[in-house]
């Protein structure tokens, strides 16, 4: 017998997830949570301090810090270390699926988009490997000169990084100075967006769950197969975002799921973009400092930082992600509902919450650097990648990722190349290579409307991209790696290691 009216148990089953319980929003229902946010950590004396742990909770493995699971923001300025102590709390045996059975709960840190050093003890996902009950101190060495922007953390031990990730192993970096470039954004309410996906496939609350986010029954793409994955934001299921009518506000959004793309689309308004993956336009273009779009694919790992303007009051509006067509091989990526625009409302506290917390104001010029990259995109490439894939494994260049492998590819540091992604495969592929940013600028051959700076990006199925790679910066060089951003492809083969030298 019913001890509760139907709405009311709605509303009280709840779901674990990342750092809060949260409850499941009812279809149409306008009891759900705000956009949670995360705790952020800054920098004291040009140090951000903090401890990691690596947990498994509820049969997925977290991040734990300061007592909770939940991953921090991690907000630190040019020329600042992070000194990060990583403990590995994972038990010794696991009850979970990797892509390479079993799992061994080795884990570590990759500090995605930053121009670090790939050396121990910073950006280094090929040495440092903590095993359950290990730890590992990371001291990360932001350049002074490096560009302001959003980037992420995220586990990479090699045949378990996909598990990781969809549990849950990622969280936000903010490089300050993004007002360097676009003043407006210093005046701005901010908000972090860490969109994660999240395995339906054993869930007993899958049909709600898909139900919840709109999922269309019908499909997407050439794809048939059952979804397998919804988007969490901040941890939430479709939580709620606060903003008025016309006002503007900086959203930096990182797709943090390890192999579902984003179309993001705001109903009705448009994105004014200020930075993509880290790295804001005017750093190369000053005279275009931002671009306006009313959609934007976000493969895996991506990050769209844009300013976004509140809907009409009355209208309903949502932040959702469009059908993205993955290829014939590739899985279901469907449209769906992120979350919900609403109204402050005055009885809410934090609603009026100050336009931005406090940071540290960098107030040096902006840094920029116009590139002469034309003859560079006539020559023939320095170097192709061909990604491909079969019943056994997924490869480049015909190759298997092994730790123990030699460099398949070695630059001179100084230097910028052109490279050429071919997919050769019936499905996406998002290209993803440490410390560097490259420019994209053609598709299938073809010039793309709108080249851009990034250290990820889409590989149409049966095409080929072609970047310009930006080896120039001095504190690049060591051994680092390129791959598949489709962690489970990385994980069973599609990575590659690259001598900075
Ligand atoms: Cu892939």
């Amino acid at each position: 017998m019913d001890l509760l009216p139907m709405n009311q148990m709605k509303r009280a089953r709840i779901l674990l997830l990342t750092g809060a319980q949260i409850f499941i929003p009812a279809l149409g229902c306008a009891q759900t949570v705000p956009l949670p946010e995360p705790p952020q950590v800054r920098a004291s004396r040009h140090v951000v301090s903090l401890t990691l742990h690596a947990v498994n909770e509820n049969g997925r493995d977290a991040f734990a810090f300061d007592g909770a699971s939940v991953a921090p923001v991690i907000r630190a300025s040019p020329g600042d270390v992070l000194k990060i102590t990583y403990i590995n709390d994972l038990p010794p045996k696991s009850g979970e699926t990797c892509a390479v059975n079993p799992c061994m709960n080795m884990t570590n840190l990759h500090f995605h988009g930053l121009t670090v050093s790939p050396d121990a003890p910073q950006d280094d996902v090929i040495g440092m490997i903590a095993m359950p009950g290990q730890v590992l101190h990371y001291s990360v060495e932001i350049p002074r000169d490096h560009p302001p922007g959003l980037f992420w953390y995220h586990t990479h031990p090699h045949g378990e990084s996909h598990r990781q990730v969809l549990d849950g192993m990622s969280g936000a970096i903010v490089i300050e100075g993004m007002e360097r470039y676009v003043s407006e954004v210093g005046r701005l309410r901010e908000r972090v967006v860490v969109v994660r996906g999240r395995s339906i496939e054993h869930d007993p609350n899958a049909a709600e769950l898909r139900r919840s986010v709109e999922i269309p029954a019908k499909g997407c793409g050439g794809e048939a197969e059952a979804v397998e994955e919804v988007f969490t934001v901040n941890g939430a299921v479709r939580p709620q975002i606060e903003i008025a009518p016309k006002e503007r506000q900086f959203w930096r959004i990182v797709n943090a799921s390890p192999d579902r793309y984003l179309d993001l689309q705001l109903d009705g308004q448009t994105f004014e973009i200020v930075a993509l993956d880290g790295m804001p336009l005017a750093y190369h273009g000053p005279n275009h400092p931002t671009r306006t779009n009313d959609h934007l694919l976000l493969a895996p790992a991506g990050r769209l930082e844009a300013i976004v303007t509140g809907p009409p009051s009355g209208s309903h509006r949502a932040l959702r992600t469009r059908c993205v067509d993955t290829g014939p091989d590739g899985d279901p990526n469907p449209e769906m509902v992120l979350a919900d625009l609403v109204q402050p409302s005055s009885d809410r506290s934090g609603s009026n919450a100050p336009p931005r917390q406090m940071h540290a104001i960098d107030d040096r010029p902006p840094l920029h650097k116009p590139l002469d990259v034309e003859r560079l995109k006539k020559t023939a490439p320095d170097f192709t990648v061909m990604f491909t894939e079969d019943k056994n494994g997924f490869y480049i260049n015909g190759r298997k990722f092994t730790p123990d492998a030699n460099p398949m590819t070695s630059v001179r540091v100084g230097t910028y190349q052109h490279w050429r992604i071919v997919n050769e495969t019936a499905e996406l592929h998002p290209f993803h290579i440490h410390q560097v940013h490259f420019l994209a600028y053609a598709e299938n051959g073809a010039p793309l409307p709108h080249p851009a700076w990034l250290d990820t990006v889409n590989v149409p199925y049966r095409g080929s991209v072609d970047v310009i790679l930006d080896f120039t910066d001095p504190v690049i060089k060591g051994m680092s790696v390129f791959h598949c951003h489709l962690l489970n492809h990385e994980d069973k083969g599609m990575m590659a290691k690259i001598l900075f030298k």
